[in-house]
């Protein structure tokens, strides 16, 4: 069994190598994307379809128990909240007023809630802000900002660099253990909200914040992984472009395209460049990125993983098509290696570390990007095989869940509410006509919720 497993690995990889590789590559027909759109509009539905059965009012639906899951002592809609611009862009007009519905009847943050200041910016702030600008309904703007000014009391530190959690009605903060990602990703979400609002308080709080991390940068143009927000002193000094890292320089750059503020621009170009520089490992199998110390640029270890599968994208959203190529053929290696991409892997031993895939967008997220750089179909043949994969592999009775280990397809009781945000967003409009995200007009924060570059103020 195990002989005849390898085997068919094998084939795979070989076939993977002369579909992607050989330049000669298929014509993906307007049919085969229309029929793409189809699937991926019938899995959101599926998917939503469990959440209001087993789950409603709840954050996210447990799809193997049929149970309903809540990340603090009282919901914030998690997954209506992620899905509702998703729903919109697909044209799910029903699903969008589901939700719609819901999170302005039962949606408010005057709750007995100690919150992770990250997670809820990327995914409940951005979606409310995305909501309001999308749908227009101004009750999605008063929720926003109810939520923002909760969460201010993070920042009050001598650094400006917030705390990790804070408690939605006390404005208890706590844990000054962070991390740039959680640090510089509020920037989008809070500077959009000052934009529209015309409270410039939002802004400059989280500009303080991601330039304070900049500043801690090595002389190798490198941060770590671990800072104190009260000092400003590296607790980890491991650099890479995984968790706890990787938004941060996505959200440089995406935050000079959304605010044209130069200041981010000039620190996302010398980050950029170094790590190009210390990072990127090229192999046969594509160019991977390494972890390293932040102040030799030593290597410390061979470790990719589906987070870092974004690096592709954000590359070629930033103009370098080049390194996006190469890195996008190591993310296609990682994915069909394993049947599906594992969490982490170590690409020079060639073995698992993490074998979970939790429903991950990055590798995709890097298709849609790299399709609308450069038009050429490999990037949907790779869309499509990914997107299959998750179809056929993550899909249950009721709605999708991740797997436990993708060696075995065994499968794990969690749908993500970025399923709904990211995967599947970006999924769709891989395929779609280019019209269904105009990207002059739009920039998608880090769980691809669509930002108005040109913003109406209220
Ligand atoms: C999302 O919440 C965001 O994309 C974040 O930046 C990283 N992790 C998940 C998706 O994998």
């Amino acid at each position: 069994m195990k002989l005849v497993f390898v085997f068919l690995s094998f084939c795979l990889l070989a076939v993977q190598s002369l579909t992607f590789s050989q330049g000669k590559v298929a014509k993906f027909t307007d049919e085969m994307k229309a029929d793409m759109c189809v699937k991926i509009k019938a899995a959101a539905q599926h998917g939503w379809q469990g959440y209001k059965q087993y789950a409603w009012e709840a954050d996210d639906l447990k799809p193997l128990t049929k149970t309903s899951g809540l990340w603090y002592k009282h919901s914030m809609l998690m997954t209506a909240v992620d899905a509702f611009d998703t729903f919109l862009m697909l044209g799910l007009t029903k699903e969008a007023n589901e939700a719609k519905e819901l999170i302005l009847s039962k949606l408010s943050f005057d709750v007995d809630n100690e919150v992770q200041v990250f997670e809820v910016t990327i995914r409940i702030l951005a979606g409310l802000i995305t909501a309001y600008e999308m749908d227009g309904n101004s009750k999605f703007l008063v929720l926003a900002t109810d939520l923002a000014d909760r969460m201010m009391p993070a920042f009050n530190t001598s650094t400006g660099m917030p705390y990790r959690y804070v408690h939605l009605q006390t404005e208890k903060v706590r844990d000054s253990l962070n991390n740039p990602a959680e640090i510089g990703s509020l920037m989008m979400e809070f500077g959009q909200l000052s934009k529209i609002t015309g409270n410039k308080k939002y802004y400059n709080a989280a500009k303080k914040a991601i330039l304070s991390v900049y500043s801690k940068r090595s002389k190798l143009d490198l941060v770590g992984e671990q800072i104190n927000v009260m000092n400003g002193k590296w607790v980890s000094t491991q650099t890479h472009i995984s968790g706890c890292i990787d938004s941060y320089y996505e959200c440089l750059y995406k935050s000079w395209l959304l605010f044209g503020d130069q200041h981010f621009k000039t620190a996302f170009n010398k980050h950029n460049a170094a790590i190009k520089k210390w990072l990127i490992d090229k192999t046969d199998n594509g160019w991977f990125l390494r972890h390293a110390d932040m102040y030799t640029g030593k290597e410390t270890a061979t470790t990719y993983g589906a987070l870092d599968a974004f690096y592709a994208g954000l590359c070629a959203y930033a103009g370098d098509v080049e390194t996006a190529k190469h890195i996008q053929e190591a993310n296609m290696h990682m994915w069909v290696r394993f049947n599906l991409e594992p969490e982490k892997y170590n690409y020079r031993t060639d073995s698992i570390i993490n074998a979970y895939y939790i429903l991950r967008p990055e590798n995709i997220e890097s298709c849609f990007y790299l399709f609308r750089a450069t038009d050429h179909y490999e990037y949907l043949w790779m869309a499509k095989l990914m997107t299959d994969d998750i179809l056929a592999h993550c899909k249950t009775e009721t709605a999708f869940a991740g797997l436990k280990d993708v060696r075995t397809f065994e499968l794990v009781n969690s749908m993500e509410s970025f399923f709904f945000a990211e995967t599947l967003k970006y999924a769709y409009l891989v395929f779609a006509p280019a019209t269904a995200a105009d990207m002059q007009k739009i920039v998608f924060n880090t769980e691809a919720h669509p930002f108005k570059i040109e913003t109406v103020k209220k």
